[in-house]
């Protein structure tokens, strides 16, 4: 069995704090609106909160560009309210987590300003310059053709110096330059300020691209026709990505603080269990981006895939047989800030099937061997942006610069400008941001004056008001789904995970199972009626039904299972 830790027995509770909730009426949401909702966050019965960044930031990426990692972003509020905030939430025995941006600053920070101010300030090293490359025709280019993440060139160009800098992310976030030891030793100070000010741990963003291939090659041709190209195979876990956080492990170690990394492009359990492994003194666990990038085409987040079933069952059965097997650890998550609705993505936001998908999708994730991750609203069944929102309420640079390529790069094309508002709609980052839906009011009662984001216009139906206490809510029902893996923790955090039925397309069913004691978490991820046998060795205990999105099961005279549509049980077995 895995060793016992109480992280591992937690559930995070995500807060994206733009769209929580508002106090103050200016339309952003902020540190004392969280305050207001810490009675709502202990309902559902949370372990963690985990903030989205709330550093003084200009905002171009939504505070993951941080201009001040030891002053707060002021529209969100002042050091004092995130004192307050860390006392409420010990208080009712929550603990707290940061996210710690370290990949990259703004270009805002006083480094990055004097790194480019002079050639010859002490902190032109903390970042990444190099110097430009010329054809044959003496045209300047970039040092090589990796692309940002957020579109164009990952090089931006200084007049003044002659050199280009590396940002792997917008332009206005360059990376930092940790081969510096003196980069090193300011994280580790930043770390610590937060640490001995109360915070219980952090979430690393993109921490598996610090360490870059010092030669830094061109990428290989995996897009033809673009100009810049996916150059992850160069810089994703580099070379001293694992000495690095072996250092950062110490620190967090003397803390007994809780740590998650953020590790995209990276399939290979083998390389995640380098940082997650027990004895690796690194990190506690990895959000991986297998199962979120499952509807992503060949040419990137925004081309269409259909995925089957099967494919969902392979990466879920993969991680979690292999950590359990490895002594690693699983972060289980299917929503966040950056990844759309999953009633909308993976099930059915239709009015009369949303509550239903919403548990479903609840049973999925929340059984499963890991650690546990709720994205804000996910709680309430939130869904995607409606399809009748134009370009124009979307907010997220990603989306933005995004369209506004493919207008340059095809403005006649108005076939795949559908097609691509279309998956703007599916998996745009902005899906997950809109305000959080609290009352039936006007702006959903999350700010009395002009939110900063349009509200999804379904409110007056779906809203915490109309959930909280309410019994067969979303909200009811995943605080019961928390309930239920703390009361059966031997087998829903220690148990063994195996995969029931493989082959079937449309029920997505695994055991978890703990020295002979085991439960079956069965889902019905269509919209339609399903019959489902269980396998022979796993002998279901009908009257031991823990939980369930529907009232009874249903048999066929044959005594099949018949599973109506995005019906979802947890059911001990034998
Ligand atoms: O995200 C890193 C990342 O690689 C992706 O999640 C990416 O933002 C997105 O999927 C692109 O399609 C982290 C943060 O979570 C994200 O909000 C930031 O924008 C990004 O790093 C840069 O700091
Ligand atoms: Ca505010």
């Amino acid at each position: 069995h895995p060793q016992r830790a109480w992280w591992k027995e937690s559930t995070v509770y995500q807060i994206y704090p733009t769209s929580f909730k508002d106090s103050n009426g200016d339309g952003i949401g902020d540190i004392p609106g969280i305050i207001s909702k810490l009675d709502y966050i202990q309902a559902l019965g949370v372990d963690i909160v985990w903030l989205c960044p709330i550093y003084k930031s200009p905002q171009v990426d939504m505070g993951y560009d941080i201009a001040d990692y030891k002053a707060i972003h002021e529209p969100f509020g002042k050091l004092s309210d995130v004192d307050d905030l860390i006392a409420g939430l010990h208080a009712r025995g929550i603990k707290f987590l940061m996210d710690l941006v370290v990949n990259h600053t703004s270009d805002q920070h006083e480094w990055f300003k004097s790194a480019k101010a002079s050639k010859d300030s002490p902190y032109r090293n903390f970042y990444i310059w190099k110097k430009p490359r010329y054809d044959a025709q003496g045209n300047r280019h970039p040092p090589n053709n990796w692309s940002s993440y957020f579109s164009g060139s990952a090089w931006e160009y200084d007049e003044a110096s002659d050199e280009y800098y590396l940002h792997l992310f917008a332009t206005e976030q360059p990376d930092l330059n940790w081969e510096y030891p003196p980069v090193r030793a300011a994280v580790h100070e930043i770390m610590r300020f937060w640490l001995d000010r109360g915070v219980d741990g952090f979430r690393m963003d993109v921490i598996n691209l610090i360490s870059k291939d010092q030669n830094f090659p061109d990428a290989p041709i995996t897009i033809p026709g673009n100009k810049y190209q996916h150059g992850s195979m160069y810089y994703a876990c580099g070379p001293r990505l694992h000495e690095w956080l072996q250092e950062v492990g110490s620190i967090l170690k003397e803390y007994d603080a809780f740590s998650v990394g953020e590790m995209p492009f990276v399939g290979d359990c083998t390389e995640i269990l380098r940082s997650v492994g027990s004895d690796r003194g690194e990190l506690n666990m990895i959000f991986q981006f297998e199962m979120v990038d499952i509807d992503h085409g060949p040419s990137g987040k925004f081309s269409p895939r259909k995925w089957p079933l099967a494919d969902m069952k392979s990466i879920v059965n993969k991680w979690q047989t292999f950590m359990y097997e490895n002594d690693g650890w699983n972060a289980l998550y299917i929503e966040n800030h950056d990844q759309s609705r999953t009633v909308s993505r993976f099930a059915s936001d239709k009015p009369q099937l949303r509550t239903t998908a919403a548990k479903m999708l609840a049973h999925f994730i929340a059984f499963q061997a890991g650690t546990l991750f709720v994205y804000q609203g996910q709680e309430l069944g939130m869904k995607n942006v409606p399809e009748s929102w134009p370009i124009e309420e979307y907010r997220d640079l990603e989306t933005l610069n995004h369209w506004n390529e493919l207008l340059e790069l095809f403005p006649n094309d108005i076939e795949l400008q559908k097609l691509t508002r279309t998956q703007y709609q599916l998996k745009s980052r902005d899906n997950a941001r809109t305000p959080i839906q609290w009352n039936a009011s006007k702006h959903a009662g999350f700010t009395s004056g002009q939110p900063w984001m349009r509200v999804n216009d379904d409110y007056p139906q779906v809203n915490a008001e109309a959930q909280v206490g309410v019994k067969g809510s979303v909200f009811s029902h995943w605080a019961e789904v928390l309930q239920l893996r703390k009361e059966y923790k031997d087998i829903f955090i220690y148990g063994n995970f195996r995969l029931l039925t493989a082959e079937d397309e449309q029920v997505f069913a695994y055991s978890r199972a703990y020295e002979g004691r085991g439960a079956a978490v069965v889902c019905n991820f269509s919209d339609t009626d399903v019959k489902w046998t269980p396998p022979a060795e796993t002998k279901l205990v009908e009257e031991a039904i823990l939980l369930s999105n529907y009232t009874g099961l249903h048999k066929d005279s044959e005594g099949r299972i018949l599973l109506r549509p995005f019906e979802s049980f947890v059911c001990l077995h034998s």
